[in-house]
């Protein structure tokens, strides 16, 4: 039988003839008479020669490299390929009359052609994160000869200054942002992540910077954000704010980040708009009417939300009594296996199998569900050659033990107690008190407010939770930071994130057939497990049914999730390593997903006094749920 992928399609007139000749000898079953040789033995004869090489591949290689100089880097930078970029740069430095040249002729005309491309649509994020190590590559190879001439650096478009603010850990979409806008000229000053408002007005100060960026994952991110505008406008600064990363929305920035700042402040979406935003800001012409246009856009959504009847609130008892009823005898048997489980060293074989792919490519900005984006009409190619990549990368990190999938988990007797689940900790002789939020908009029809603790039996019950986390990454990524190669950086991230999902589900289906063992014979295929299609939830702190982040060092007690899984909290209550999940489990067959949403003072009055704190803190963990 052939298999054939269609992403892989060589034309076929290309195909060596020899090769050509055996394939459809096997395919159409042609025993040449008088041979000794099946026609199948002649093509596992011929494979040998092929082993590890292409020679359509190579031959078109060796066509490219006979190219004069200048068009050589071209092609390199717009294919990707970094193999012969140092001697076809040093080649190019001594025909030039100064080293920088270099760096300002042929490497950001590739660039430039590379920008082109990926403005126009023609290329797409994977392979632009390639070109940029190529030229990183061709760079650090410059510096030298430049700094031994005493010369000043290339002159970039302009520069950034680039954080992931205090407490927060995540950084892909900031480095996907950051190579991007290297990629079209402008420079970057990358401060990492967790990094304070002081550090960030400092560097921006020091390196006298075009424009500061800012990235976060987790609500709490935007509070310190939004100290980031306060503090820049207290120290009378005036240069524009970036605001991006997977919790901002032009919202937000609008109603709370751009009223703190009077300089230019921009909410931006992805990586591909980066470089409209950021090249606007730099131009002598455009950039007032650009930066006005923003000022006026954010006025208006303010103006819409302040006349905007917001959506009417049940009181909180209103809501208390709209409960969710579930049949409470369907309630879950007691675990097989309470107590706590510890997992040092889950199979990253395992894990792969049960990777989410369509994610993964969200990353990318490759948008479509996997496997069918492998088809796309348009990035089904370049889908097709990061899976690739992505697949060795997974069969290198595997076999050679990169990383470590550490987890724990818990079972504990508990009761409903109000809107609260109350954990009894038999052994330790206290009791441990999980606060949970109900909805309280008013809903159509007969839907209840919900709350999580509306799954559990006020007369006795159980419920659980997991901290899971993908340790060891920093090594690798050090290793490839240092060889400009942040493609691959941004590729084990991205699989490492990959991971600590695929270990959350895994996990939680360890329990449900085994552990807890309420579903022993569920068998679902990986299809539906990304899908959910299983009895029980495992919402986590900052999701929609359970959006305050504060709840984690609660779990993470009930956990020792620090001794358990090596996983720490940061002061917003983001998780190191950053790779992590963590969540509760709820086990009633009618559990299920919900959004908060909007809650009112009442309830904001209830939780301080439930959580045992002032008002100022409570309003700050629930912000994002408050009018
Ligand atoms: C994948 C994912 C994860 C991955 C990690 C993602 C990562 N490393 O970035 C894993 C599985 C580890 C994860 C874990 C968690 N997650 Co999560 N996660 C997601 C998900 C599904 C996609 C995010 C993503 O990877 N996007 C791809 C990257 C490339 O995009 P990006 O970071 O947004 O960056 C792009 C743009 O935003 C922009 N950009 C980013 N930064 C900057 C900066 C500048 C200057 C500019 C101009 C642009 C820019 O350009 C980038 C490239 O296009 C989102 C939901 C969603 N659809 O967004 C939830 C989401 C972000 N997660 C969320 C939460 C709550 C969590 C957890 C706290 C849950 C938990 N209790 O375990 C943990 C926290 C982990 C930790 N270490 O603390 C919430 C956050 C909101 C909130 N309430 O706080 C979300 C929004 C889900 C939700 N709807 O509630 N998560």
């Amino acid at each position: 039988m052939a298999i054939v992928n269609a992403g892989q399609l060589d034309v076929y007139d290309t195909i060596d003839p020899e090769l050509r000749q055996a394939v459809e000898d096997v395919v159409l079953n042609r025993k040449v008479e008088g041979e000794a040789e099946t026609p199948t033995e002649r093509l596992i004869a011929l494979a040998e020669r092929y082993k590890g090489s292409n020679p359509a591949q190579e031959k078109a290689a060796e066509e490219w490299r006979g190219w004069e100089v200048a068009k050589r880097l071209e092609h390199a930078l717009v294919k990707g390929i970094d193999a012969y970029v140092v001697d076809d740069t040093e080649e190019m430095r001594q025909l030039m009359p100064r080293p920088i040249e270099v760096i300002e002729g042929p490497l950001m005309d590739g660039m430039n052609v590379v920008g082109d491309l990926f403005g126009s649509g023609k290329m797409f994020l994977p392979q632009v994160v390639k070109s940029a190590r190529v030229m990183k590559k061709a760079v650090a190879h410059l510096l030298p000869f430049i700094e031994a001439a005493k010369e000043p650096g290339a002159k970039g478009k302009g520069k950034v200054v680039m954080a992931t603010v205090k407490g927060d850990v995540h950084d892909i979409g900031k480095n996907i942002v950051g190579v991007v806008l290297q990629c079209n000229g402008f420079e970057i000053v990358d401060l990492g992540v967790m990094v304070p408002w002081s550090k960030i007005l400092e560097a921006a100060n020091e390196n006298d910077a075009d424009m500061i960026g800012l990235s976060g994952l987790i609500t709490p991110s935007l509070d310190e954000m939004v100290t980031v505008a306060e503090e820049m406008q207290r120290a009378g600064m005036t240069m524009p704010l970036l605001i991006g990363g997977a919790t901002t929305s032009k919202v937000h920035t609008a109603l709370r980040i751009d009223p703190a700042y009077q300089g230019p402040v921009l909410h931006v979406l992805d990586a591909s708009r980066a470089v409209g935003v950021a090249t606007s800001l730099v131009s002598d012409t455009g950039r007032d009417a650009y930066v006005q246009g923003y000022k006026d856009d954010y006025a208006h959504v303010r103006d819409v939300r302040a006349g905007k009847g917001q959506s009417v609130l049940h009181t909180l008892e209103e809501a208390r009594a709209n409960y969710y009823d579930a049949y409470l005898s369907d309630k879950p048997a007691p675990p097989l296996q309470p107590g706590l489980h510890r997992f040092d060293d889950w199979s990253l074989e395992d894990l792969r199998e049960c990777i989410d792919w369509t994610p993964f490519f969200r990353a990318w900005e490759l948008h479509g569900t996997y496997p069918s984006i492998l088809d796309d009409d348009v990035v089904g190619e370049t889908a097709v050659a990061l899976k690739a990549d992505a697949d060795a990368m997974l069969d290198k990190l595997i076999a050679e033990k990169w990383l470590t999938a550490r987890g724990v988990c818990a079972f504990w007797p508990c009761a409903r107690d109000g809107d609260s689940v109350t954990i009894h900790l038999a052994d330790e002789e206290r009791h441990v008190t999980l606060p949970f939020l109900r909805q309280q908009i008013k809903k159509s029809r007969d839907r209840a407010n919900m709350c999580l603790a509306d799954f559990i039996d006020p007369a006795g019950d159980w419920m659980g939770g997991f901290a899971v986390g993908i340790h060891g990454i920093e090594p690798h990524s050090e290793r490839f930071r240092a060889d400009k190669d942040d493609y691959s950086d941004i590729l084990l991230k991205a699989l490492a994130d990959r991971f600590a999902e695929a270990f959350a589900e895994r996990l939680h289906q360890h329990v449900r057939t085994t552990l807890w063992g309420y579903a022993p014979g569920e068998q679902l295929t990986n299809e539906a497990l990304i899908k959910e299609e299983y009895r029980g939830i495992r919402p986590a702190p900052g999701y929609p049914a359970c959006p305050d982040h504060s709840l984690k060092p609660i779990l993470f007690d009930l956990l020792k999730a620090e001794d358990n899984a090596g996983l720490v909290l940061t002061e917003s209550f983001a998780m190191l390593p950053t790779a992590a999940v963590s969540g509760f489990y709820f086990g009633h067959p009618e559990s299920q997903y919900f959004g908060v949403a909007r809650i009112g003072s009442d309830q904001l009055e209830d939780y301080a006094a439930r959580r045992g704190v002032d008002l100022e803190t409570a309003t700050r963990w629930l912000r994002p749920n408050l009018d």
